[in-house]
């Protein structure tokens, strides 16, 4: 009965507080951080909002593919009724919802050169030294939590590289979900990845994961199995919301990973892609990609890319619309049904 009573208390001081507020920007200036209009107003009018990340558009797939793809994701988005905040740093300016035009500007590497990509680690380097880039899972929850959104949707996690136990190359997204409050919905981890201490680690960290489909499977990128289960599945965007809203009120701060199975008729020709993954991950080991810190992810991509002919590129193109899909229906049913 006491808990009861307190976890009632503790709910409705939390549930005042489940925004934050532009105050947890702390001292960050308006002109660094700029929230386009179209967000800024459904935030302020509690409308749902689902971020993006932008390090799939700079260094995840290939122009002009890239600049295409953000465009439908976005639209997608908008098609759930919830309005798209794709976050990225452009010289030196975090923004939080991007125009055509910025958005082609990260695409378009040949044009305007290098970008960086962009993690916790980096934001405030990339700020003080007016660079671009796009930011990864671990950069866009930082910037999308601090904007004041919960729902994030996107294509692969970055996890516990393979050798990982002596390397250390543990991707900063798994930590970031140990300590931002954001909802991420992606495939699960690619199988360039170590995916059994991928899921130890997100244990470690007290994420929950959850698979967001018919069985307890936890996804693999490309293949709707990776041979491990995910402690929890759901059926439904509110049963999912609801996670996310129950946490919050436990004043948990720690980010859900729902991972999402790729369609079935996009299930890409497995054994295919895992040679080419073997293939590559055995390169990257002979010509010492392996050890080359954040390159490595780009550079598995873009060599599977490679040696699959493109075919990794339409399943990866088809889980991210698929993703940012049930983001959106999420993002809707959490403002619908909780708020
Ligand atoms: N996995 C993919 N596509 C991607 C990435 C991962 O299938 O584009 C990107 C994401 O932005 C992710 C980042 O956050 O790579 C992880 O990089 P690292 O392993 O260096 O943390
Ligand atoms: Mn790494």
């Amino acid at each position: 009965m006491m808990f009861g009573k307190w976890l009632i208390r503790r709910v409705s001081g939390v549930a005042c507080r489940s925004r934050p507020r532009p105050s947890q920007r702390r001292g960050i200036t308006d002109t660094a951080f700029i929230v386009s209009a179209e967000v800024q107003h459904a935030l302020q009018t509690h409308r749902p909002v689902v971020a993006l990340e932008s390090a799939l558009i700079t260094h995840g797939l290939p122009f002009p593919i890239n600049s295409e793809t953000a465009g439908s994701l976005e639209a997608i988005v908008r098609s759930t009724g919830c309005v798209p905040a794709t976050v990225a740093v452009l010289s030196g300016r975090v923004h939080v919802g991007l125009t055509a035009s910025e958005r082609q500007q990260l695409s378009d590497i040949e044009t305007n050169g290098p970008m960086v990509k962009i993690s916790r680690r980096d934001l405030g380097a990339a700020i003080a030294l007016r660079r671009s880039g796009g930011t990864t899972i671990a950069g866009t929850m930082v910037i999308a939590h601090a904007a004041g959104i919960r729902v994030f949707g996107t294509g692969g996690l970055g996890g516990v590289h393979r050798g990982g136990e002596t390397t250390l190359d543990v991707s900063a997204d798994l930590t970031e979900l140990g300590r931002t409050p954001i909802a991420v919905v992606s495939s699960g981890v690619k199988a360039i990845l170590d995916i059994a201490r991928t899921l130890e680690y997100l244990e470690t960290q007290g994420v929950p994961v959850v698979t967001y489909g018919p069985t307890n499977d936890f996804p693999a990128f490309y293949s709707r199995c990776s041979g491990y289960k995910s402690p929890w599945r759901v059926g439904s965007s509110v049963e999912a919301a609801s996670i996310i809203h129950n946490n919050q009120a436990l004043g948990l701060q720690t980010g859900t990973l729902f991972a999402v199975p790729i369609p079935e008729e996009h299930e890409a020709p497995g054994a295919r892609i895992q040679e080419a993954v073997d293939i590559a991950i055995e390169e990257s080991m002979q010509n010492g990609m392996s050890k080359r810190g954040n390159d490595v992810t780009p550079w598995l991509l873009r060599r599977v890319a490679e040696l699959t002919k493109g075919d990794a590129i339409q399943s990866n193109i088809a889980l991210l619309k698929n993703n940012v899909r049930v983001a959106g229906e999420i993002a809707a049913s959490l403002n619908q049904h909780f708020d």
